[in-house]
């Protein structure tokens, strides 16, 4: 592994500010920052209604956070995404733009813009790099999410050729891990599986059901990871090419879930819902200028995928 770049900027002493923090990513950021010297500042949907430009700037003007982790957004997985389509344009497309906008006005030192991978177009050249933002048409499913992830890469891009502001954006693929949402109409897949599996052994059932082929290909990062590459491109990335975070391994979702069955102490077989959608049918990102800066992800995906069912037996089943 390349040895870590210079850092650019720090966090000791900052007020650092991360919004979304019931979120899973949110979370796991502060878990993450709780190791930092900082003094931090979290807020909730209830306390500060991002969507709202008023609410935002009254809190950013009382609170004067330094650095920002912008990580609120409307999420889900792919039936979320492809039924709730105002929602997921909607809000995300106003949070970043207040969130970005109020920080300039405010003087806010460093802001992190959290975009996910599905900015990508649909038929990318595997691995996806970071140039091919905005080379071709979005898979449909999470179209709407994309477009406005999209604006906050632009906006943060944007307001760093003009205002000279040190806004950055990084864009990790499909993230597990503790706190997911595992409700089943909005969950994605690995919490759903992990969900599904879980309730098949306790109900004595021969099977669960997986949503579509089975076919595509996914990577996925475990949370707690993707909060340590967030902080490290914090302190130590400013630029503004948004910059993949994945650890490089893909597998099918069939493979997943006979991973997620052998986590979860199933020993029946997955069935899968051809009626349900595939999505993307392949996504793994090409995280080279990430690992060229010195980050690495150091959880496997059955070590997280255990995590992640202890923490949904402690605080979900
Ligand atoms: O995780 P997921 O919803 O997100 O689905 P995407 C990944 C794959 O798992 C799809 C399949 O092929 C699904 O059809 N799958 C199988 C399931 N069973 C299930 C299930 O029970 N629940 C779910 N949710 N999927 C997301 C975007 O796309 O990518 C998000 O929709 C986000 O907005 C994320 O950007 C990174 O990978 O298809």
């Amino acid at each position: 592994m390349a040895k870590a770049a210079k850092p650019v900027y720090s966090l000791h002493g900052k007020r650092v500010w991360v919004n979304g923090y019931r979120g899973m990513v949110g979370a796991a950021v502060v878990r993450r920052l709780q190791s930092e010297s900082c003094t931090l500042l979290t807020t909730t949907s209830e306390e500060v209604d991002l969507r709202r430009q008023s609410d935002v700037e009254a809190w950013m003007a009382a609170n004067r956070p330094q650095a920002v982790f912008l990580i609120a957004a409307t999420v889900g997985g792919i039936l979320a995404n492809d039924t709730r389509p105002a929602e997921f344009i909607y809000d995300n497309l106003a949070i970043e733009a207040n969130v970005i906008d109020t920080a300039r006005k405010t003087g806010v030192e460093k802001l992190l813009f959290m975009g996910s991978a599905c900015v990508y177009p649909r038929e990318a050249p595997q691995p996806i790099n970071e140039d091919c933002l905005l080379t071709g048409p979005l898979e449909p499913t999470n179209q709407w999410y994309a477009v406005a992830k999209i604006a906050g890469v632009k906006l943060a891009q944007a307001y760093r050729r003009q205002y000279g502001c040190d806004f950055i954006s990084a864009q990790p693929i499909n993230l597990f891990g503790p706190g997911d949402n595992f409700d089943l109409e909005s969950s994605h897949v690995a919490a759903a599986l992990l969900s599904k599996a879980h309730a098949a052994k306790a109900d004595g059932k021969a099977t669960f059901e997986v949503w579509g082929s089975g076919n595509p290909v996914r990577e996925f990062l475990y949370v707690d990871d993707a909060a340590d590459a967030l902080v490290f491109l914090m302190e130590r990335y400013s630029d503004e090419l948004p910059i993949n975070i994945g650890p490089g391994q893909v597998l099918t979702i069939r493979e997943l879930a006979e991973a997620i069955a052998r986590v979860v102490g199933f020993q029946g077989a997955p069935t899968f819902d051809a009626s349900k959608p595939d999505g993307m049918p392949k996504k793994l990102l090409d995280s080279t200028r990430l690992g060229r800066l010195g980050w690495k992800a150091t959880t496997g995906l059955e070590d997280g995928l255990r995590k992640t069912y202890a923490w949904f037996l402690e605080n979900v089943a």
